[in-house]
């Protein structure tokens, strides 16, 4: 356990959400599914997450599977909930088929701010690709990965191949998919699939001192460059996000703001104060 004290935050069915010192921390709590995800998971997941985005005190957020379990067992999370799909997707409450984790997956790597992974016991299907889409993945030394689709009738042809294909490589991401082996968190650090392994009982404290550490340097320094890496794999999207960073560091400047203080003045812009770089 970490020393920070935890704030808990709103009303969740499925997730718990708390507060702590600039960090926020997302937990699936779903421990009689191995934290797999319903709809409603994805939804109150995704709201916290705009919670977290909203807020200017928080500069990274922690997200992890509730455990342990009954039988002593972990989990980050199982992956989509099999016992409610569907034919198009998982149902909602309502009877309505959703895939809205794939909105989710989006979420978190647009996100602004940077999302740390804790690992402990399955990181499995779906469950799997959340932790990839993480910003980095701190595991626990009992943490399992794998993928499970062709096994079970699924695939995310998505972040769920291509990235990880960009993280371990074409070969092993094939092997992972097409083999649906489950790999130990040694194997994870070996082929570069977390960053670090930790002992179960250090997993939040350590991701609370990554998160300390973070907080220490330059907000926007570290949004532009999440922008910059996603840009690499995300195509105009990606684009988008880091020219939305190069908009917001423009309106921070003097010479930006000289445009507009000009037009609501009703006078020309005076731009010649501002050099040419070179
Ligand atoms: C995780 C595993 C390996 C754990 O094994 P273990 O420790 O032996 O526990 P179990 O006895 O198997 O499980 C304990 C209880 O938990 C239930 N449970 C576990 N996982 C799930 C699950 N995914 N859905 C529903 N229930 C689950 C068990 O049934 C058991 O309950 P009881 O005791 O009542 O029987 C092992 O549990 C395992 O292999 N789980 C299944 C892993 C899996 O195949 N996950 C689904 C993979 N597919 C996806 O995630 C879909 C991907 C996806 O979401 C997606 C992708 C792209 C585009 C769209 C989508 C989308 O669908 O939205």
């Amino acid at each position: 356990m970490s020393d920070v004290l935890w704030q808990p935050i709103d009303c969740y069915s499925d997730i718990l959400y708390h507060k702590a010192a600039g960090i926020a921390k997302i937990t699936i709590n779903r421990p009689h599914k191995r934290n797999a995800f319903r709809p409603q998971t994805i939804a109150e997941m995704s709201h916290a997450f705009e919670d977290a985005r909203n807020d200017p005190s928080i500069g990274v957020v922690l997200l992890t599977g509730a455990g342990p379990h009954t039988d002593g067992k972990y989990a980050f999370c199982a992956g989509g909930d099999q016992s409610i799909r569907g034919e198009a997707g998982y149902l909602d409450a309502q009877g309505v088929a959703r895939l809205n984790v794939l909105d989710l997956q989006r979420q978190i790597r647009s996100l602004p701010k940077v999302v740390i992974a804790l690992v402990a016991g399955y990181a499995i299907g779906g469950g799997h690709v959340l932790h990839l889409v993480c910003d980095l993945t701190i595991a626990a030394e009992n943490a399992i990965f794998g993928q499970t689709g062709p096994r079970v009738g699924s695939f995310d042809g998505g972040f769920g191949a291509s990235y990880l294909a960009r993280i371990v490589g074409q070969k092993k991401a094939r092997e992972i998919w097409f083999l649906c082996r489950q790999y130990t968190a040694a194997q994870a650090l070996e082929m570069g699939l977390v960053n670090t392994v930790v002992p179960v009982a250090e997993l939040e404290a350590e991701g609370v001192r990554w998160a300390k550490e973070i907080l220490g340097h330059s907000p926007l320094a570290i949004r532009c460059l999440k922008s910059a890496f996603n840009a690499d794999c995300d195509g105009q999207a990606g684009l988008q996000e880091l020219a939305g960073n190069a908009t917001l560091l423009y309106y921070l400047s003097q010479e930006s703001a000289e445009g507009k203080q000009a037009f609501l003045e009703k006078r020309p812009p005076n731009f010649q104060q501002f050099p040419w770089r070179p």
